[in-house]
Order: C-alpha cells, then sequence, then structure tokens
C-alpha cells in the first residue's frame, strides 16, 4: 500500500533562517518553495538521495504549524509515505477502522494530493499519505 517514505517535514520559525543549513551546510539540492495557501503554510523541498526533507513555515498566526512551533519549538512535524492512489488508501484505513484527521484527500506541495492519519493512532507521529505530483 506504502510504495516508500516521499519526506519528512520539519517545522521550523524561518526558512530564510534554515534553507542556508540544508542548502549550503549539508549540501541537500534545493528544490524551492512553495506557498500552499489552504494550509497556512510555505514548505522548502530539498532533494538528498532518492528522498525529501520539507522544511515547513507558517504563514499566518493561526497557521497550524505556529500552533506546532508554540506548543513543541523547531522540529519533525510529520512522516510522509507515498502511494499509488490515495482515495482507495484512505477507504481501506477508514474500512479498517484507523482514524483519520482527512477522510477525503486535500491539496498539499507540487500538486500532490494529501491526507493525515490522527497521531493518536500513530504512536504520536503525525502522518502523511500522499500521491505524488512530481
Ligand atoms: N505531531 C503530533 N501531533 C500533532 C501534530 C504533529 N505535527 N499536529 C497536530 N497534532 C495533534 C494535536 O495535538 C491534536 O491532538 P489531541 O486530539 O490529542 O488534542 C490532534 O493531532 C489534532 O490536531 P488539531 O490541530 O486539533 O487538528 P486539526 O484537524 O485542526 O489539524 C492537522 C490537524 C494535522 C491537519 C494540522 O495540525 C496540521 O499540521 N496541518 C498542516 C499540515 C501540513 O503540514 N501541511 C503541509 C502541506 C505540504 C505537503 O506536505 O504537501
Amino acid at each position: 500500500m506504502l510504495t516508500k517514505i516521499n519526506h519528512i517535514g520539519i517545522a521550523v520559525h524561518s526558512l530564510d533562517t534554515s534553507i542556508p543549513f540544508y542548502r549550503d551546510l549539508l549540501g541537500m539540492t534545493f528544490e524551492g518553495t512553495e506557498v500552499v495557501a489552504e494550509q497556512k503554510v510555505k514548505v522548502a523541498f530539498f532533494l538528498v538521495g532518492e528522498s525529501r526533507i520539507e522544511l515547513l513555515e507558517a504563514t499566518a498566526d493561526d497557521s497550524p504549524v505556529a500552533k506546532f512551533l508554540a506548543k513543541n519549538g523547531e522540529g519533525i512535524h510529520h512522516m510522509a509515505y507515498e502511494v499509488d492512489d490515495i482515495v482507495a488508501t484512505l477507504e481501506r484505513l477508514k474500512a479498517d477502522g484507523v482514524r483519520l484527521i482527512d477522510e477525503a484527500p486535500r491539496k498539499g506541495a507540487h500538486n500532490s494530493l494529501i491526507a493525515f492519519l490522527h497521531p493518536k493512532v500513530t504512536g504520536g507521529v503525525l502522518t502523511e499519505i500522499c500521491q505524488c505530483g512530481h
């Protein structure tokens, strides 16, 4: 059902401050930034091998990422796993009684479709499934 880790999301206070560390000091391939307006976040993607790191910055005080930062400070925010068919995956998880935050997919970065599972059923790790746009 899950085909690979698509990315690991890391919440940061400032993309301008954090991008140079990942790009210039760790030498990851910087793929650019994108605002995901619906979720009040701006993200920066980095390619490392066949995996990606996604830095998330809040774009509003009531952004979920602002809430996360206020509660936890900077750190790992979510794990994202790739699936071929997100609708079928959500239907299967729902049928198996898995608690979902999103019962239907919504738009993520890079024209992907994403949905979150509730952290209560994933050992406290916010888990995203995504059907890739890239
Ligand atoms: N890690 C662990 N637990 C988390 C969490 C996180 N990052 N974010 C939220 N939770 C917990 C909350 O503490 C809460 O727990 P309780 O029920 O015990 O209080 C529960 O999950 C629900 O959280 P909420 O904020 O009350 O619920 P919402 O439905 O308002 O929002 C969520 C949930 C996960 C969608 C939102 O908090 C969020 O993080 N949205 C941002 C999504 C994001 O990263 N988008 C990036 C898009 C780019 C891409 O990847 O393509």
